[in-house]
C-alpha cells in the first residue's frame, strides 16, 4: 500500500516521477473535456490533480465531479512536473477516494463577503491561501525572534498571566474575579521579568497579554501576542541596538525563506531585505516638531496615536525609534532623563508605511526612593507594589526591556490592512465569537 506523502514534499520538487498517496481537504473542483480537475489542500500546500474520465467508470466520474468543496479525500497518482500547473507540478491522478463527505453549501463562496460575515465564519476563512500564508509567515516570525534571541544568551522564561496590579496604567486593565479578591488578566510581564533578571539575567516571553481597548483601530486587539525582551546591565542605547538587531533578523528570515508566501499577500520580499540597522532614531521633541507642520494643534505632551504616527512614517524607509517620551504620558516605571527629568529614558519602534508602534519599552528606574516617588505621584497603592519596588533593595542594577507587539509586526511584515488578519481568531472589542 502506498505510505501517504505531502504536498509541501512535492511542491519541494523531491518525489516528481514517482507515484504517491495524499489526503486532504478539497479546496476546488471543476470539470471540462472529460478531465477532472482537483484542487488539494493537505496543511502543508495546495495541488492540482487531474482525473480523466477514461481512467474510472463514468458513473464514478460523475459521482466525483458533485463532490461538495472541503471534503476529505484521498488521492494517488503520479507526480508530474509541469510548468502549466499552477504551482509547478501537477498530480496525475489514478484513483480518487472520499474518505468524509462535506455538506453541500460551503459558507464561504468565490464571491466578495465583508469582514464581518468572514469574522463569523473564521474557523472556515483561515483555510484561505492568504490565511495560511499569514500564520505560515507569523510562525516564522516567532521562530526567527526566538532563535536570535537564544542565540544570543537570552533565556525564555514564564510568568503570570492573573495579576494583582496594573503594568501600563489601568484603563485598559481586563479585571477577573479571583475567589474573594479581584485580578487582572496581564498587560504585560515587566514586573515580573524585573525580578527573574536578578536570578537569570538575560530574559525573554511570548505570551498573551490583554488590553481592554476601548477603541476600534486597525491596530488594536483585546487579546495579542507580546513578545518581551528585559536585561540587567542595559541602558537605552543598546537596548535600541537590540531592537534593531533582532527586528532586522526576523526581517532577513522571512524575506529570505518565505518570499512566495509574501507574495501572495503582495508584499514585496525585496522591501523586507532592505531593512538593515541602525535604525533612525529621534527624540519625541523632534517628532512634534514634525507633525505639527501638518497637525498645527498637536501639542507637546500628547501622545502620539495612529494619526501622528502615519505623519511620522511618512519620513522614514525603514522602522525607526522615538525615544524620550514625557513623564506624562508613559507608565510610572519608566527612568525620567537625568539630563531632562520632564521626559524619560523610553523608546518605542515605529514601522514605516503608517504602521507606526510596533514596540515599546525603555530604561527602568532602579533607585528605590524614585520608584516609590513615582508610584505615589501616580496615585497607585504602593502596597500592590512592594514585592516590585523591594527589588530596588536588594541588589539593583541599571536595566531595560521591551514588548513587541507580535500581531502589529506581522501585520507591517506581511502588508495587511487590518490587524485581526495577523492572528486566527482576534479578540477585539465587539468580538469574542468564534
Ligand atoms: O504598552 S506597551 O507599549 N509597553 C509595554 O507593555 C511594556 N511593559 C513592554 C515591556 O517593556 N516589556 O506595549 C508594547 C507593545 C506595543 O508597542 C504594541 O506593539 C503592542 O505591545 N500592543 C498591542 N498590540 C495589539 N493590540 C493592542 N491593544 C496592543 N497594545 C499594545
Amino acid at each position: 500500500m502506498d505510505s501517504i506523502q505531502t504536498i509541501g514534499e512535492i511542491l519541494d520538487g523531491k518525489l516528481d516521477g514517482s507515484h504517491v498517496a495524499l489526503r486532504g481537504w478539497l479546496h476546488h473542483i471543476r470539470s471540462g473535456g472529460g478531465i477532472l480537475f482537483l484542487q488539494l489542500r493537505d496543511g502543508s500546500g495546495v495541488i492540482q490533480c487531474t482525473l480523466k474520465k477514461d481512467k474510472i467508470d463514468p458513473e464514478t466520474f460523475e459521482k466525483l465531479s458533485a463532490t461538495p468543496i472541503e471534503s476529505t479525500i484521498e488521492v494517488s497518482g503520479e507526480v508530474r512536473k509541469d510548468p502549466r500547473a499552477p504551482r509547478g507540478y501537477e498530480i496525475q491522478g489514478e484513483r480518487v477516494s472520499v474518505l468524509f463527505p462535506a455538506q453541500d453549501g460551503y459558507p464561504i463562496a468565490k464571491k466578495y463577503h465583508g469582514p464581518d460575515f468572514l469574522l463569523d465564519y473564521r474557523h472556515l476563512w483561515i483555510r484561505n491561501e492568504k490565511m495560511q500564508a499569514t500564520i505560515r509567515l507569523r510562525s516564522r516570525l516567532i521562530e526567527e525572534a526566538r532563535r536570535w534571541l537564544m542565540d544570543h544568551g537570552y533565556l525564555e522564561v514564564q510568568v503570570p498571566i492573573l495579576v494583582n496590579a496594573a503594568v501600563e496604567g489601568g484603563s485598559t486593565l481586563f479585571s477577573v474575579k479571583y475567589f474573594k479578591q479581584k485580578a487582572y488578566l496581564s498587560q504585560s510581564w515587566q514586573l515580573y521579568a524585573e525580578a527573574m533578571i536578578a536570578s537569570v539575567g538575560k530574559i525573554f516571553t511570548l505570551a498573551p497579554s490583554f488590553r481592554a481597548e476601548k477603541s476600534r483601530t486597525r491596530r488594536h486587539l483585546t487579546e495579542y501576542w507580546h513578545l518581551e525582551v528585559e536585561a540587567p546591565w542595559l541602558e537605552l542605547e543598546g537596548l535600541m541596538e537590540l531592537e534593531e538587531e533582532l527586528v532586522a533578523h526576523m526581517c532577513h528570515q522571512v524575506a529570505q525563506r518565505m518570499p512566495e508566501e509574501l507574495k501572495l499577500l503582495g508584499r514585496d520580499p525585496g522591501k523586507i531585505i532592505n531593512i538593515q540597522p541602525p535604525f533612525p532614531r529621534i527624540t519625541y521633541d523632534e517628532a512634534v516638531e514634525t507633525i505639527q507642520q501638518s497637525m498645527p494643534t498637536f501639542k507637546w505632551g500628547k501622545d502620539l496615536g495612529y494619526e501622528e504616527e502615519k505623519v511620522l512614517t511618512q519620513k522614514f524607509e525603514s522602522p525607526f525609534f522615538v525615544t524620550r517620551f514625557p513623564k506624562g504620558i508613559k507608565a510610572f516605571y519608566h527612568m525620567p532623563d537625568p539630563q531632562n527629568p520632564k521626559v524619560t529614558l523610553s523608546v518605542d519602534l515605529l514601522a514605516p508605511e503608517g504602521y507606526g508602534e510596533i514596540t515599546g519599552g525603555g530604561q527602568r528606574i532602579h533607585v528605590f526612593e524614585q520608584l516609590l516617588a513615582r508610584i505615589k505621584e501616580e496615585k497607585l497603592n504602593p502596597d500592590d507594589y512592594k514585592w516590585y519596588t523591594e527589588l530596588r533593595r536588594y541588589g539593583t542594577v541599571p536595566h531595560s526591556g521591551f514588548g513587541m507587539g507580535v500581531e502589529r509586526t506581522v501585520a507591517w511584515v506581511c502588508g495587511l490592512e487590518h490587524i485581526r488578519d495577523a492572528i486566527a481568531f482576534p479578540r477585539l472589542i465587539n468580538r469574542i465569537y468564534p
